[in-house]
């Protein structure tokens, strides 16, 4: 006889009064995650289909076919869609930052190229996309400058940024605009983030959120530490999205690349930490709006290659078939 089978509950309808939940798709992830991601998410970004070198690879030669794909996956199955990233330094193509004799451009026909970028294509998904990362990681990890050296920072100067949502608002004023970085609860870093979104807010740009795109992993960052970013973020009055989220089974010593499958410790840690982590989420369902996991299920994930080229990692609340981890169960029992 067949073990009778447990029936698993809908993690976005758990979390219904709580916040969104989402997951970042691409091509092929809508196909073998379909029915999961229809099950469980209310949400999608994609992994790297908007972004600037995969929607404009040449000056004015626009290609949507993917993004547009993932956009009706979104539609046909009722769920929102996040917009991921318009202003980055990565994932850029060079022409953006060059004339046609191969010069850097002024400043004046990159704020164009910009304007250009990002209307064109807030206004192909506008009312469809509800939420941008407008900017997305302009802040320095290290050291105490607060701007990430970059052509947009080198060319234009450090109003890039509110020009940038600036322009984001008049593409499409209904939408939500979303400053995101990594590192967001370290407590450096995080002042840093917390002052360059306080002078936006005091000049009075059009920005409404910020997104903490929290990869992090069984150790790293420490409760308090997330605790902290949160309730300083949302001192500023903002909404705040988790937008990239993952718990890498990997601390940042271990340097293992043998692990063929998790073992019973990790799991075990990551268990905890996946209960810990939405124990917390959950007290902050007031000013938190979303939480996108970066991927949806352990089959695919970005980590398989980063920071370690084909390391194997186990971020999620799902196996690599599809099967809900103890993890998930602590998760959505509360
Ligand atoms: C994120 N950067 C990006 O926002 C996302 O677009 C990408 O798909 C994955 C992660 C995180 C990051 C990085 O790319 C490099 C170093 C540190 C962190």
């Amino acid at each position: 006889m067949a073990k009778t089978s447990v029936e698993v509950p809908s993690l976005q309808k758990v979390y219904e009064s709580y916040f969104n939940i989402g997951a970042a798709v691409n091509l092929r992830t809508i196909e073998t995650q379909q029915n999961l991601l229809a099950k469980h998410f209310n949400s999608i970004t994609a992994e790297n289909d908007m972004k600037f070198e995969l929607l404009q690879p040449e000056e004015g030669k626009f290609t949507f076919e993917r993004a547009d794909k993932l956009a009706a996956f979104a539609k046909r199955h009722g769920m929102k869609m996040r917009g991921h990233t318009l202003v980055w330094h990565n994932q850029t193509p060079d022409w953006v930052f060059k004339n046609s004799e191969g010069e850097r451009v002024t400043r004046d026909q990159l704020l164009q190229r910009m304007k250009d970028h990002m209307t064109t294509v807030m206004q192909r998904y506008k009312g469809q996309i509800y939420c941008w990362d407008v900017v997305n990681e302009a802040v320095t990890d290290e050291g105490p400058e607060l701007y990430r050296k970059t052509n947009w920072l080198d060319i234009i100067g450090e109003d890039y940024i509110e020009k940038a949502f600036e322009f984001a608002h008049a593409a499409d004023p209904d939408a939500l605009l979303f400053y995101n970085d990594y590192n967001e609860s370290n407590p450096g870093k995080r002042e840093k983030i917390y002052q360059l979104v306080k002078s936006l807010v005091e000049k009075g740009v059009p920005i409404h959120g910020v997104g903490l795109q929290a990869h992090w992993n069984l150790t790293n960052p420490c409760l308090e530490d997330i605790r902290d970013a949160i309730e300083r973020y949302a001192s500023l009055g903002l909404k705040l999205q988790l937008t990239e989220l993952d718990i890498s089974v990997f601390n940042h010593e271990d340097k293992r690349t043998d692990l063929t499958a998790p073992t019973a410790e990790i799991i075990e840690q990551q268990t905890q930490r996946y209960q810990q982590v939405f124990e917390l989420l959950r007290e902050y369902r007031e000013v938190i709006t979303a939480v996108t996991f970066w991927g949806a299920a352990d089959d695919y994930t970005w980590l398989n290659d980063f920071p370690v080229r084909g390391r194997k990692n186990w971020p999620f609340l799902f196996d690599e078939h599809h099967q809900p981890k103890e993890a998930f169960w602590k998760v959505t029992s509360f």
